[in-house]
């Protein structure tokens, strides 16, 4: 059996690499429609399934698709969501728009694909979530995660194409003595670290680190799980990576848990530090698995905490690859 396969926003950063990886992991494809806005309507773009005219996102008729991926954005999905699965069509949202409410299952296929249910609309988590969720569920099962510190180290590409583009720019004018200048972020990301991702709420957090929060305990079925977070952006492309801090409920040590987290899939282990391998952005571009490593006793909690370095491709575990396994599912 094949589907008839539409990705909304097939210009952007996320809508190509779907693209790619539906075509890499040899998703049945009937038929790939490409959709984004009026404004690239009309355009042929070059994919591995051939060249494909750019139709126009509004104007879509779901009921000629099985598929949909929305990679445009919360508030465009938000308006044409119920539009396509009313017409029978499955959405896989990468937005935020529908990951808090109740009635929409959030997924990461390799831990609550059974979430899924008989649900037409599934939300994709955001890619700081996604990248840390498998070793620490994996950890969880095991021993029993009673708290979680995160800290992030996030690329551009988690702000798209223009996010990208920004950091080149930025660093080329600097590099040239020019006015380095900022547009998509709040500062110049170049040479700089800005902890400021997403908006500012009441708590002081900003919502990309209370995305986190509610997202992880959403996907964990663990509403009460006891997290924070601190999300920073750096000038790196597109790997975001994340140091975290676990107290454990039963006893943990390194090696077991190195032991535990190299069976695991969709983890790559990177941990021999005698031979300075750890995770890094520049390692773990473009590769499905997330790294993981530098783990090691956490010295606050002793032998209930393990304290690791994690580092996924923010596009593809963050985003593209993550939405395409949701589609395996179905
Ligand atoms: C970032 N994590 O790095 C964000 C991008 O909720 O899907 C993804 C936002 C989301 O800026």
């Amino acid at each position: 059996m094949s589907y008839k396969v539409g990705i909304m926003g097939a210009t952007g950063a996320v809508g190509r690499e779907i693209i790619e990886v539906l075509h890499d992991r040899n998703f049945p494809v009937e038929k790939l429609r490409l959709f984004a806005s009026v404004r690239s309507a009309g355009k042929v773009m070059e994919t591995p399934f051939g060249e494909i005219t750019i139709e126009n996102a509004d104007e879509a008729d779901y009921s000629e698709m099985d598929i949909a991926f929305f990679a445009i954005s919360g508030g465009w999905s938000q308006e044409n969501a119920e539009k396509a699965t009313s017409a029978g069509c499955y959405v896989i949202d990468n937005s935020s728009a529908f990951r808090y409410d109740d009635n929409v299952p959030l997924v990461v296929p390799e831990i609550n694909a059974n979430a899924i249910g008989d649900s037409k609309l599934i939300a994709n988590p955001n890619c700081t979530t996604a990248i840390a969720a498998i070793p620490l569920y994996t950890l969880h099962k095991e021993y029993g995660v009673k708290k979680v510190i995160i800290s992030t180290y996030q690329a551009t590409s988690g702000a798209g194409a223009a996010g990208m583009s920004e950091l080149t720019e930025e660093t080329r004018n600097y590099l040239e003595g020019k006015e380095v200048g900022n547009k998509v972020f709040a500062y110049p990301i170049a040479f700089n670290a800005i902890p400021h991702i997403d908006s500012f709420q009441e708590n002081d957090y900003t919502r990309e680190e209370m995305k986190v929060v509610w997202e992880t305990r959403k996907i964990f079925s663990e509403p009460d799980m006891s997290i924070s977070c601190t999300c920073v952006r750096i000038p790196t492309m597109r790997v975001h990576a994340e140091s975290i801090v676990i107290e454990t409920e039963k006893p943990v040590n390194p090696a077991d848990a190195k032991k535990l987290l190299s069976s695991v899939e969709g983890v790559e282990l990177k941990d021999d530090i005698a031979n300075n391998v750890y995770p890094m952005p520049i390692t773990a571009t473009k590769k499905y698995d997330v790294e993981v490593g530098r783990i090691r006793q956490n010295l606050v909690f002793g032998d209930h905490g393990l304290e690791f370095f994690v580092c996924g491709d923010q596009i593809l575990k963050g985003a593209a690859l993550n939405a395409v396994q949701i589609a395996e599912k179905l």
